[in-house]
């Protein structure tokens, strides 16, 4: 496996030094930040991510993400402009050696908690879903941890709409139409594309999400057949969903190719409903055997790129919620170790 860190760009506080001291670390997950989404990426500003990383030390093999502009989610009459441009981005980052691009098809929202401070028994906070909170949530009226800055009150009203007319079955087609030109591109350039689950892993404010258990991703590769067209394993994402077998489901994807990307947290299921906080990355702290999961990845020849996913906030770090240094570090060291002890114990 290669393991790697994501980084937020020059604008991100965590320096490309400090992250180049985790142990065993090859790269840097990134992308470019102030473009708006669906525009080309130049090549001047991905030359300048690389060179960045380059001078560090580190890899820039993998893009979270290329975001998919919403006319290409709903189909709309600018989508083909917008593919257009996801192919363009594509050559680029090609150009500059990247392997894999990570993205998602969520309306709208691509990731959701009711909270971004969720205290634990042992001080530290992490993010967390409320299933109770999430119900007292009013459509029309949204204040969404994480989003409130993102969208205008209006052009989420308008989104909202937007969406009402379209079905699991439109948002999938439309998926499979982005892909159909996007795959050509990417076998050409030697670029896989890691389609990122549901976070959480079901509809929200009834938005339709199609990327959330095995079956629909069964359906995406059946229809979109290239190993290029693969995904991003992420295990809290996947793992908020009870009936998720991530177990199975790791071993089964890594055994087709098509785990490109591998996102490694935990999660706390904390009630008999939808809830869950995320936790520290290791098997004991959550609901998922990250042990178990790992073992089934690298038996089945995973071979791929991994980051640790969120962390909790600890040692008064502060900064993005999720996304400091220090329990990220950690998971990394954890996810380390992990891979060191079942490749030895294979290998041996
Ligand atoms: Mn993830």
């Amino acid at each position: 496996m290669k393991l790697t860190f994501r980084w937020y760009g020059e604008g991100d506080s965590i320096s490309l030094g400090y992250i180049r001291q985790i142990p065993n670390m090859s790269g840097v997950v990134t992308a470019v930040y102030d473009v708006p989404v669906g525009e080309a990426w130049s090549e001047r500003s991905v030359k300048k991510l690389k060179s960045l990383c380059d001078e560090s030390g580190l890899e820039m093999e993998v893009i979270e993400s290329i975001p998919v502009h919403e006319d290409i989610k709903t189909g709309d009459g600018r989508r083909d402009y917008y593919i257009e441009n996801y192919c363009k981005n594509i050559r680029t980052v090609a150009a500059s050696g990247v392997k894999c691009v990570c993205y998602n098809f969520m309306p709208v929202f691509d990731w959701l908690r009711t909270t971004m401070h969720h205290k634990n028994a042992d001080g530290s906070d992490s993010l967390a879903y409320s299933h109770e909170d999430f119900l007292k949530a009013d459509p029309a009226n949204l204040h969404l941890p994480g989003w409130d800055e993102s969208y205008s009150a209006e052009e989420l009203q308008g989104l909202l709409k937007k969406y009402a007319g379209i079905s699991h079955e439109q948002l999938f087609e439309n998926l499979v139409y982005f892909l159909n030109k996007v795959i050509p591109v990417c076998e050409e350039v030697g670029v896989n594309m890691a389609i990122h689950p549901d976070d959480p892993p079901w509809d929200v404010f009834a938005l339709p999400r199609i990327i959330s258990n095995e079956a629909d991703l069964d359906r995406l590769f059946a229809a979109v057949p290239s190993v290029r067209n693969g995904l991003t394993l992420c295990t809290g994402s996947f793992g908020a969903g009870r009936g998720n077998d991530l177990v199975h489901m790791a071993a089964k994807y890594a055994s087709q190719g098509r785990v490109h990307f591998l996102h490694l947290r935990n999660v706390l299921w904390t009630d008999d409903c939808d809830s869950f906080c995320e936790v520290g990355h290791l098997s004991g702290a959550g609901s998922l055997n990250m042990a178990a999961i790992v073992e089934a990845l690298v038996e089945n020849g995973f071979d791929g790129y991994v980051r640790p996913d969120h962390g909790r906030n600890i040692w008064d770090e502060g900064g993005k919620p999720g996304y400091g240094l220090y329990d990220r570090a950690l998971g990394a060291a954890y996810i380390n170790g992990l891979f060191e002890a079942i490749e030895y114990k294979r290998n041996k």
